[in-house]
């Protein structure tokens, strides 16, 4: 397979001013007839005399350039694209027409059928899959597209943009006309058609244009749509206010689909939804389904400006709208639910994961340099880090800033393919500020370590910050520079009270400085006791921090920092360390003494009713154990992470049983089921005291999961109480699983539940459950949402026992990586990047996991996906 790379980017030798399409649907022998206007790029000054077009598992029956048949020896067609030669030098039109089979499409890239609803996805490279074309983001063309079907199979047509004409055919066939006025690239492209219900609502625009929504779902599901429509007027409202960006279509269209490799995709004015992130009903939906939900439709629909109407130049460019995207989406969120809460899980997401991949064999930069497969490019890197690079700049240029810069940049790129570069210099541009120093951010991997010592000098009454900052060394990366780390922090005086900032004779604008070299010293003067310094607050930065700050600041940081952020950020830190510790006590066969000082902190922020609910739940989590793994960094032991961890929630949930059960008490929401970030912050809470309550043994707490999992009324509840069950096990444990399978086995959605809960168990036998599970009529390989419930669960949720000493999970996932391979590449490189952690484990495992990878490169079929993963976790 062939790299490409970011240098060698050239602008396309043609543009395609307007796209016409005539689809006429069969299950097996699609046919697409293509009218192309071709122009010759005109910035361009050599003319181009062949034309090369993308496409793959397409039949050509026949091309024309200005109504002439071109005959065969003008024609050089492979598996990958097709060549035109001798090609007029001014503008013409190219007809095209071609077959493909739908129903053959197990790779889920281009037209497929999904449960007998015909659905596209084009992102990235799947419109070459429809037709040939110059299937390039930089490529932006006016779509027209006609679609035909037989009316009883697919009585909806759905294309982008506006409905311009319907109609009835012989042979009760029917058609349907969509034009978008929007030029846009091939990948936001999409065609939907089948027997699907719809449910309809409206917005007025803040400039008062009526829009109309439209959500399609599978007949009988109207009723889980409710959610998902208002989390969409919001997010509308939401874009006007804080951004002021308006819709631009009179229609939003949003398909929900059961085989789908990604979430969801925000093509033009119909957007198709994995339908796990749309349906939702108290009783088949959890609150994290809810908030999930609300997150994506907003995501999506705020890509319509952040990536649709402002797209990427090439590839590469990704991060522009996906990290910028995301970050909209987390800001939305914020706002809708609670800020700190909702940046406290960003950041534990973006430690545990993205902290993960960059520090391992899959590290790249977030604009990477050169890809073999873009698909691979979905990275929690790029996602992720991206969007913690906006905030950043966020930071830096304050909210009015940011907003200034955005606008400046829809002002000059509204409707252009363009890249990182733009995006910088437009923020940069519109606050008079020199940004370019951020670029390093954006083109070199691996996550930096920022070192803080302070000293503090009782007779100049000075506390000096000394910042410095250093890169892991990776493998394949070359030397990385100094980059500018915002540093946002506060000085906790004796009693806890924030001291003021001063430095040289001022203060310091929001407590953030930045280190823009590799070492700086910050002097804060008028400092009149030796203070505690929280740092990093709002992780200001995506940094793995050493503070080296001694238990006892960090005690008190938990217990009394100004900064609700930090006081998370630090119990995090703690206890990190401590399972850490706890660990390598338990793997020397030391007895291991839990710190009874951390405990008793983190019950007091249990208990304490001023503070959301939502916070003290995620306070009561634990990092998880690959966390402890990443922070161990080699030669882990799995198993005695597994039994630290165990050993501590156990010590929380026995020594802060009264606190814990007081809490469940008084912390029940009010009936009826309410998804709202209140109601839902509650039943976190009980879940996380129940849940420890469980770890310690208590009675109480035992009984009321075992009566929550039969009474409980929606399914919040009901899972929470069966996943607590699972940690307990026996027959309780048995029975509320088998219970759970009567009620739900109809429900695809959330049976992916009770699929994924048993194989992240961290139970012995959960190898053998899983091998059931897959053996069970209601799995199928070839629906990702499956593979992710059974398949990804294990492999990425289940340290313990993917990382069995046998090496048996490693087995079973590699047989399901190259089985799966050979029909879905996307689904099967994703699957296989669950090994990138395997060289920090002890050395048997580590033989293990090398075999078994071995045994997948050995294949002489692999896909380009799994290739490309694969050769670089090896190394
Ligand atoms: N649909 C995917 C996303 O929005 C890819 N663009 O992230
Ligand atoms: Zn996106």
């Amino acid at each position: 397979p062939k790299q490409i790379y970011l240098k060698d980017y050239a602008p396309p030798a043609f543009l395609i001013s307007e796209t016409y399409l005539d689809v006429v649907l069969d299950p097996a022998e699609t046919r697409v007839k293509s009218r192309l206007s071709v122009v010759p790029n005109p910035a361009l000054k050599r003319r181009a005399t062949e034309i090369k077009l993308d496409g793959e598992l397409l039949r050509l029956l026949r091309v024309c350039i200005d109504g002439a048949p071109v005959d065969e020896q003008r024609l050089v067609a492979t598996d990958k694209d097709l060549t035109i030669r001798d090609v007029p030098a001014k503008p013409f039109t190219l007809e095209i027409e071609t077959i493909c089979d739908p129903a053959a499409n197990k790779a889920l890239s281009g037209l497929y059928l999904s449960r007998g609803v015909y659905c596209t996805q084009c992102e990235a490279e799947g419109f070459r899959r429809i037709t040939y074309y110059l299937d390039r983001p930089d490529v932006l063309s006016k779509f027209r597209v006609r679609i035909e079907g037989v009316k009883p199979d697919t009585p909806v047509l759905l294309s982008n943009g506006n409905l311009v004409q319907t109609g009835d055919l012989p042979g009760k066939r029917h058609f349907a006309v969509w034009e978008d006025p929007f030029p846009k690239p091939s990948y936001l492209f999409a065609l939907v058609a089948g027997k699907l219900a719809m449910v309809e609502d409206s917005i007025m625009t803040r400039s008062g244009r009526a829009v109309t929504l439209r959500i399609y779902v599978e007949p009988g599901k109207e009723d889980r749509c409710d959610w998902a429509m208002k989390s969409l007027k919001r997010a509308m409202r939401w874009d006007e206010d804080r951004f002021g960006l308006e819709y631009d279509l009179d229609m939003f269209m949003i398909v929900a689909v059961s085989d789908f490799n990604m979430g969801a995709m925000e093509n033009k004015g119909l957007n198709v939804f994995n339908d796990a992130l749309i349906l939702a009903r108290p009783d088949t939906a959890t609150d994290s389904d809810y908030e999930r939900i609300e997150g994506v439709i907003a995501h999506e629909y705020f890509h319509n400006w952040t990536g649709n109407r402002v797209t990427c130049r090439d590839w590469f460019q990704l991060c522009l709208k996906e990290g910028l995207t995301v970050f909209r989406d987390q800001e939305f969120t914020a706002d809708q639910r609670s800020a700190v809460v909702k940046r406290i899980e960003d950041v534990r997401w973006l430690r545990s994961m993205q902290f993960t991949e960059d520090a391992g064999p899959l590290a790249h930069p977030v604009r990477p340099s050169s890809f073999i497969e873009i698909n691979n490019f979905y990275t929690r890197t790029v996602y992720n880090k991206g969007a913690e690079l906006c905030r950043m700049l966020q930071t830096v240029l304050g909210r009015d800033g940011f907003r200034k810069g955005l606008d400046l940049y829809f002002d000059r790129h509204d409707g252009q393919a363009v890249t990182v570069e733009d995006f910088v210099s437009a923020l940069g541009d519109a606050n008079g500020a020199d940004l370019s120093a951020y670029l390093l951010w954006y083109n070199q991997a691996g996550t930096p370590t920022l070192d803080a010592r302070l000293s503090y000098s009782e007779g100049a009454k000075e506390a000096r910050l000394t910042l410095s900052q250093t890169f892991p060394d990776l493998p394949g990366q070359p030397k990385r520079k100094a980059v500018p780390i915002p540093v946002k922090l506060g000085l906790l005086g004796p009693n806890g009270g924030e001291i003021p900032l001063e430095v040289e004779g001022k203060p310091v604008d929001g407590g953030l400085v930045v280190l823009s070299k590799k070492k700086e010293v910050f002097t804060f003067e008028k400092v009149g006791s030796r203070p505690v310094l929280s740092l990093l607050r709002d992780f200001s930065a995506p940094v793995n921090l050493n503070a080296g700050a001694r238990d006892k600041d960090m005690l008190t940081l938990i217990r009394a920092d100004t900064d609700l952020f930090n006081r998370w950020q630090n119990a995090q830190a703690f206890a990190l360390k401590h399972i850490v510790a706890l660990a390598s006590a338990n793997a020397k066969g030391e007895n291991a003494r839990v710190e009874p000082r951390f405990v008793a902190a983190v019950g007091e922020v249990a208990d304490d009713d001023t503070l959301e609910h939502a916070y003290r739940a995620a306070f009561l989590a634990l990092p998880s154990e690959s966390d402890v793994a990443l922070a161990i960094g080699e030669n882990v032991d799995p198993e005695a992470i597994h039994q630290a961890r165990t050993l501590l929630r156990a010590a929380m949930g026995k020594s802060l049983r009264a606190i814990l059960e007081s809490v469940y008490e008084r912390s029940a929401p009010a009936e009826p089921y309410n998804p709202d970030a209140e109601s839902a912050g509650r039943r976190a809470l009980r879940q996380s005291a129940l849940s420890l309550l469980a770890a310690g043994k208590s009675r109480f707490g035992i009984a009321r999961v075992k009566e929550q999992a039969k009474t409980a009324t929606n399914m919040t509840e009901s899972f929470g109480a069966l996943s607590i069950l699972s940690q307990v096990g026996g027959e309780a444990y048995d029975q509320a699983l088998q219970r759970f399978h009567r009620r739900w086995k109809d429900e695809p959605l959330v049976i992916n539940k009770w699929f994924a809960l048993q194989a992240s168990s961290p139970s012995p036998d959960t190898l053998a459950r899983v091998a059931d599970l897959v053996a069970n009529p209601l799995f199928s390989i070839q629906n990702p949402n499956r593979v992710r419930s059974v398949y990804g669960a294990f492999a990425h949720g289940n340290q313990v026992r993917f990382n069995d000493a046998s090496g048996a999970g490693y087995d079973l996932i590699a047989n399901a990586v190259i089985e799966i391979d050979g029909f879905n590449p996307q689904m099967a490189s994703r699957l296989v990047g669950a090994f990138e952690s395997w060289r920090i484990f002890e050395p048997k495992r580590r033989a293990l996991a090398g075999k078994a990878l071995g045994r997948i490169l050995d294949r002489k079929e692999l896909s380009p996906d799994v290739f490309e993963i694969v050769s670089k976790i090896v190394g």
